[in-house]
């Protein structure tokens, strides 16, 4: 690849020479003059000459032609990238989806990014990923990160169907036979949670996680709640007009979860895996005393506990439970993970490839996080889309350090607009040979179905004041 920029190289880049200047320097400078060009052709689009030509194991030199954007609500909202080449019939699938904030992250991807990529080699991954980190100067945020992912996704897709390979053999290679994966169980009373359980059961699952609505309280995350019929039957319906709110009280739900495992654990017996997902609602001291409470019932994980801002928080839970412990789902920063993983604060890094800047940020994290013992849990809801869950498993089946992966079943409407992704199997996903990613996206179906704006819930303590939710 490319020098470390000289001082009259960084002068052309940032427009102190022209072109002309440039060519006019004297023959001393004569492979500086080299280096700009390269710089400037593989940042300008107008200069484009595909940098890497004849890098590419004697294929032609391949650009990026065009950057599409598709936002379309089968079912619920996604945001699709599709990045498309100089070869014919080459192109990448993404996935962009933030829920609640789709339209900024499509303005992202619409306005500010498209010029920085086309004309650019799509196969250079890494250095497009730190090109669209590091260069727009106002790094990070989940907007930026989760178009980061898109582009990211898609990038991997092309690499993989140019070297016709599955991108995880491109990650180095399956290192088992498939990912371990969990199922939502959620219920308005214990016994409606059981009954939910045992259905997954039967259909394969080794692992589910349970959350159960709390008497007294109007809806708590994770259950049927207080929700009307429509609106828990229609996700769409369920979070269209004003966000919804529920109510939490830490009080009753400290004293009803721990009831809830006793009770799982008693009617469905011991081999199977069971999770339980606080959704950052709880402060410390609240989470030590539940993940202390837990322990008899040999929790899997106990997902999210606390704020992401609160990492050192954690040292307190660790020291009051041997719970096992996950946390990330909010992360949208390689660096969030840190802190957690050096110090074993946590057992399983969950951060969502969505939201972290895609597969080249993923394995970042769980490299870190094999050297520490510590397993990876990616985030796998319906509110990312099928790329998503398709790079959690490419992923999944080709580190060491693997722990467990969340998932759901994508209904028909979604998968008439977005096909492939991973498929579920006796308790564990896995993803065709298929080259690349393996999804892909019908353009056409996705404008039977515009975007509708919709929120995630949000919630409140009885006084009114805010909560997580
Ligand atoms: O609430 O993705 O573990 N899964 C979760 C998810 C999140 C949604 C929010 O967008 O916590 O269901
Ligand atoms: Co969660």
């Amino acid at each position: 690849m490319h020098k470390p920029l000289s001082k009259v190289s960084q002068m052309a880049r940032r427009g102190f020479l022209g072109l002309a200047g440039v060519a006019a320097l004297s023959d001393s400078l004569l492979s500086r003059k080299r280096v700009v060009r390269a710089l400037l052709a593989k940042d300008s689009l107008a200069e484009n000459t595909g940098s890497s030509a004849g890098s590419s194991r004697g294929l032609p030199p391949l650009k990026i032609t065009d950057v599409r954007v598709i936002v379309t609500c089968p079912d619920r909202n996604y945001v699709l990238v599709k990045i498309l080449t100089s070869e014919p019939g080459l192109y990448g699938v993404g996935d962009a989806t933030l829920n609640g904030r789709e339209l900024a992250v499509a303005a992202d991807l619409e306005q500010h990014i498209p010029p920085l990529l086309i004309g650019r080699d799509p196969e250079e991954i890494e250095d497009t990923w730190q090109y669209l980190y590091r260069g727009p100067y106002w790094r990070g945020g989940p907007i930026q990160m989760t178009a980061l992912a898109g582009i990211d996704l898609a990038l991997w897709d092309i690499k993989g169907k140019r070297a016709n390979m599955p991108v995880y053999q491109l990650l180095g290679g399956r290192t088992r036979t498939g990912a371990l994966a969990y199922t939502h169980a959620s219920g308005g009373d214990f016994a409606e949670v059981e009954d939910v359980a045992r259905r997954a059961m039967k259909r394969g699952f080794k692992c589910v996680r349970a959350q159960v609505a709390i008497p007294g309280l109007e809806g708590t995350y994770g259950t049927p709640g207080n929700k009307t019929p429509e609106a828990a039957a229609g996700r769409v319906a369920n979070m269209a007009g004003l966000p919804h709110t529920e109510v939490f009280e830490p009080t009753p739900y400290l004293r009803v979860v721990p009831r809830l495992f006793e009770y799982l654990r008693a009617k469905l017996g011991p081999e199977v895996e069971l999770l339980h997902d606080c959704h950052e609602k709880l402060d410390p001291i609240q989470a030590a005393r539940l993940a202390h409470d837990l322990e008899p019932y040999h929790l899997f994980f106990l997902e999210d506990c606390l704020r992401p801002e609160y990492k050192e928080s954690f040292r307190l839970i660790r020291e009051h439970s041997t719970t096992p412990l996950a946390m990330g789902e909010l992360f949208n920063s390689l660096w969030d993970c840190v802190p957690l993983i050096k110090e074993q604060l946590i057992d399983y890094i969950r951060c969502d490839l969505g939201h972290i800047g895609g597969i080249t940020a993923a394995r970042k994290v769980a490299a870190l996080a094999e050297l520490f013992q510590v397993r990876t849990a990616w985030h796998g809801p319906g509110d990312i889309g099928p790329p998503t869950h398709a790079a959690n498993v490419h992923v999944d089946i080709s580190i060491a350090n693997f722990g467990i992966q969340e998932m759901v079943f994508f209904p028909d409407v979604t998968r008439e607009v977005i096909s492939g992704g991973p498929e579920f199997k006796d308790g564990y996903m896995n993803v065709s040979d298929l080259p690349g990613l393996g999804c892909d996206v019908n353009e056409e179906a996705a404008k039977k179905y515009p975007y509708r704006r919709a929120y995630l819930p949000t919630a409140r303590r009885k006084d009114g004041s805010v909560q997580d939710w």
